[in-house]
């Protein structure tokens, strides 16, 4: 009979999380995330989690717009903490109470996790957070490339001796010019 009203307990708490959107996985470039029935206080005893993932090899930026939770000196009541990846695990990259909005924050994968943590007593309006997808350097690097590779005719990629730089292992060897020996073009940098 105890373990009867358990299981309805925990399936009312599941159907009242999911009637306040409370956490869940989103993905896209872009796109906004807020405590359940944010500007309105939140509930007591909820605890939601929130993964977001964008495009691999990208990264997630996360912009406050808003955080208002109960205040505490150690985050010990009310709390939202980021992580640093989906797993409860993963390393995290903040943990915010109080009233403030908190710096922009940026995972090192294309993966983000939020978890938010209320308590018995007391709340406030909640959070308000857009994402946005941020591109590494490698991406960045890789699109030029492409560009340049596409929509430039005859462009060709340096690849080593008969080409405009490279990698040379010999311990001896001619180095020259780009179609040496005639002059080279203009705007070519070898290393
Ligand atoms: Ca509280």
């Amino acid at each position: 009979m105890i373990d009867l009203v358990y299981c309805l307990f925990r399936l009312f708490s599941a159907f009242q999380l999911w009637i306040q959107n409370c956490g869940g996985a989103f993905s896209g470039p872009e796109g906004g995330v807020t405590s359940p029935g944010y500007p309105n206080p939140y509930q007591h005893t909820i605890q939601c989690v929130w993964v977001i993932t964008v495009a691999r090899g990208s990264s997630v930026q996360l912009s406050f717009t808003d955080l208002d939770l109960e205040a505490s000196s150690s985050c010990s009541h009310d709390y939202l903490t980021i992580r640093d990846g989906s797993d409860q695990r993963a390393p995290t990259l903040g943990t915010f109470c109080n009233t403030g909005v908190p710096a922009d924050i940026r995972s090192s994968s294309n993966v983000i996790g939020l978890e938010f943590h209320t308590d018995e007593l007391n709340s406030g309006r909640g959070f308000k957070a857009n994402w946005t997808t941020v591109f590494s350097d490698d991406f960045n690097i890789i699109i030029i490339v492409s560009f340049f590779y596409c929509l430039i005719p005859n462009f060709v990629l340096p690849t080593g001796p008969e080409g405009c730089g490279g990698v040379y292992n010999n311990n001896s060897g001619i180095i020259t010019s780009p179609v040496d020996p005639t002059e080279y073009p203009h705007g070519v940098n070898s290393e």
